[in-house]
C-alpha cells in the first residue's frame, strides 16, 4: 500500500502549522496529539472514550507489547488494530527511551540494547532490525526506529557518540524496513503493508549536532521525522530552544514529531516552533493522582478547598465529567480511591489536550496563532 500515507499542509501562521496526515487507518489533523496507550489501553479509558474525546491517533509501545502478549500473538490476532480494537491510526515508539530507563538492566552495544525484562528478569537483545521486525507484525501507520536517549545533563561529547550511534541503528532500521516492504522475510507477518517508518533527531542540547542529526537523517530519508532527546531533566527555556533550532532543519512538507511532551502550555510553545504531533503521558498519570487541567491552570482534586465545591473541573468544558459532576463529588471519589475518579479525571484532562489543540488549529487557521498564544498565556500557570 505505498502511498497510503501522505502528509497536507493546509495552513501557515508564523512557524506554526496545520496539515492532515493521511494513514491506511484514516486521517489525522495535525497540530495534534495522541493519548499514550503504552500497552494497548490508555489506562482507565476505554477505545470507545478516546473517539468520543476526539482522539484521531494513539500511541502505543513496542517494547512493552513485545515482552508481552508478544508481537507473535498479535501479528497471529491480525495486528494491533484489531487486537485493541481501535480501528483508527496507530504510531508505536520503538521502546528506545524505555530500555534505557532500565538503568542498570540495559547494557548498550554496536549491535543493539541487552536487557533484562522489568516484568520476569528474563534476558532480550533488541537490534534495530528486530524492532522493525516486532513492529512489522504490530502493525502500527506509523513505526519509530530505535534510537538512544540520554537523560540531560549529557556532555557535548557523550552527545556526538550516542548521536553517532543512534544514525548508524537509523542506517540499519531504514535497510530492513525496506527489506520487508520488497518482499517476503522468513518468520515475519507484515500485517500492515501501507506503513511509514520516522527517524528520530538525538543530540541533546547542542544545535550543531541537532543539525548533523536532521541532515544525515534526512539523507537517509525517512516517511517523516521526529525530535528525540527533549523533556529529559533540561529546562523548559532549553528544550524550547532546542526544538527551535531543530525544526528549521526538518524538512517543511513533512510532520515533526515532538516525543513525550509535554504541559499544555509547552503545546502551545512548539506549535510556535513549528511541531505538529505530540504524546505524554502527562494528562492521564497526572489524572491518576488528582490533577486536572482548567484554563487557569492544574488544581488538585484531593484539595480539602474543593470538599464542598459544587463547580465543574472547568465551566467551559465540554466533556462528559465536567457536563455531569461538581468538585466535590470528584474530590470524594478520589478520597475513597474508587478506580472512577481516576478514568473521570483523565477523560477530562484528555477533552482538555485534545480541545487545546483543536483550538490551535482552529486559531492557525484564522490567522490568529500569535493572538490565541498570548491569551493562553495570560491566564494559564503551570503551578497550582
Ligand atoms: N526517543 C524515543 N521515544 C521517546 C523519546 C526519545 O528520545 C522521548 C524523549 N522525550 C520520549 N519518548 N524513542
Ligand atoms: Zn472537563
Amino acid at each position: 500500500m505505498p502511498g497510503a500515507f501522505a502528509f497536507t499542509l493546509t495552513g501557515r501562521d508564523g512557524q506554526a502549522r496545520t496539515g492532515c496526515l493521511q494513514t491506511p487507518h484514516g486521517l489525522v489533523e495535525t497540530p495534534a496529539f495522541m493519548p499514550v496507550g503504552t500497552r494497548g489501553a490508555v489506562r482507565g479509558v476505554t477505545q470507545r472514550t478516546l473517539e468520543e474525546a476526539g482522539a484521531a491517533i494513539v500511541l502505543a509501545n513496542t517494547y512493552h507489547l513485545y515482552l508481552r502478549p508478544g508481537d507473535d500473538l498479535i501479528a497471529e490476532r491480525g495486528g494491533l488494530h484489531r487486537f485493541i480494537g481501535w480501528p483508527g491510526p496507530i504510531l508505536t515508539d520503538s521502546g528506545g527511551y524505555q530500555i534505557f530507563s532500565l538503568g542498570p538492566l540495559v547494557k548498550i552495544t554496536e549491535e543493539g540494547a541487552r536487557f533484562q525484562s522489568h516484568l520476569d528478569g528474563s534476558r532480550h537483545a533488541l537490534t534495530p532490525e528486530k524492532v522493525v521486525d516486532i513492529q512489522a507484525q504490530l502493525g502500527p501507520d506509523i513505526a519509530m526506529v530505535l534510537d538512544e536517549c540520554l537523560a540531560a545533563p549529557a556532555s557535548e561529547a557523550a552527545s556526538a557518540a550516542s548521536l553517532d550511534l543512534t544514525l548508524r541503528w537509523a542506517r540499519r532500521a531504514r535497510d530492513r524496513f525496506l527489506q520487508l516492504q520488497a518482499g517476503p522475510v522468513a518468520g515475519v507477518t507484515v500485517t500492515n503493508p501501507g506503513q511509514a517508518q520516522f527517524g528520530i533527531v538525538q543530540g541533546g542540547i547542542y544545535p550543531h549536532l541537532r543539525e548533523k542529526s536532521a541532515a544525515a537523517l534526512r539523507e537517509i530519508g525517512f516517511e517523516s521525522y521526529a525530535i528525540g532527546g527533549l523533556s529529559v531533566g533540561e529546562s523548559v527555556e532549553t528544550m524550547y530552544e532546542v526544538v527551535g533550532d531543530t525544526t528549521p532543519f526538518l524538512p517543511d512538507d513533512r510532520p515533526r514529531y515532538l516525543m513525550g511532551t509535554g504541559m499544555p502550555d509547552d503545546l502551545v510553545e512548539c506549535v510556535a516552533r513549528g511541531i505538529d504531533m505530540f504524546d505524554c503521558v502527562l494528562p492521564t498519570r497526572n489524572a491518576r493522582n488528582g490533577q486536572v487541567f482548567t484554563p487557569d491552570g492544574p488544581i488538585n482534586l484531593r484539595n480539602a478547598r474543593f470538599a464542598r465545591d459544587d463547580r465543574p473541573i472547568d465551566e467551559q468544558c465540554p466533556c462528559d465529567t465536567c457536563r455531569r459532576h461538581s468538585r466535590a463529588y470528584l474530590r470524594h471519589l478520589f478520597h475513597n480511591k474508587e478506580m472512577n475518579a481516576g478514568t473521570l479525571a483523565s477523560v477530562h484532562n484528555l477533552v482538555f489536550y485534545l480541545d487545546t489543540l483543536r483550538r490551535i488549529r482552529q486559531a492557525i487557521g484564522f490567522g490568529l496563532f500569535a493572538q490565541f498564544r498570548q491569551d493562553f498565556h495570560r491566564r494559564f500557570s503551570r503551578t497550582s
